[in-house]
């Protein structure tokens, strides 16, 4: 990854991205406020050490984690035709086929199933970004 990347992130030119550091890169990324669930995983998952601070190979990971994040966030777009922040079931069930047979390889059925129940018992029911993140992001990479 290229330095510039994490000198845009190291804020404070210390050498490591902190907790907060990250938070604001996260928050940059999805253009809001990351929620406490999908933070606590990219800092998880990206800070190998557990030491609460990211060097720079450890970003390295989180480069891979936001592009995730970025393809998901382009997918729930698709997904989310009339653009009213949530996806419908009727949305879902439109896309869901062509979606899973695509990325099948990437994102098993156990997350569809999940997309899928969140829409049991009340087929009204929306699903909001952050709620299609958190399911689709759950212990991937
Ligand atoms: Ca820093
Ligand atoms: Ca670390």
């Amino acid at each position: 990854m290229a330095d510039s990347v994490f000198s845009k992130y190291d804020k404070n030119g210390d050498g490591t991205i902190s907790c907060v550091e990250l938070y604001d890169a996260l928050k940059e990324l999805l253009g809001m406020e990351p929620w406490w669930t999908l933070f606590q995983r990219v800092r998880s998952k990206a800070d190998a050490n557990r030491d609460g601070k990211l060097t720079k190979e450890e970003f390295c990971n989180v480069a891979a984690i936001f592009e995730e994040i970025k393809a998901l966030k382009a997918v729930f777009g698709e997904m989310d035709q009339d653009r009213s922040g949530t996806m419908s079931f009727e949305e879902m069930r439109e896309k869901a086929v062509t979606f899973y047979t695509t990325h099948a390889d990437k994102y098993d059925g156990k997350r569809a199933m999940h997309v899928m129940n969140h829409y049991a018992g009340d087929k009204k029911k929306g699903m909001m970004e952050e709620e299609f993140l958190d399911i689709m992001f759950k212990d991937s990479c």
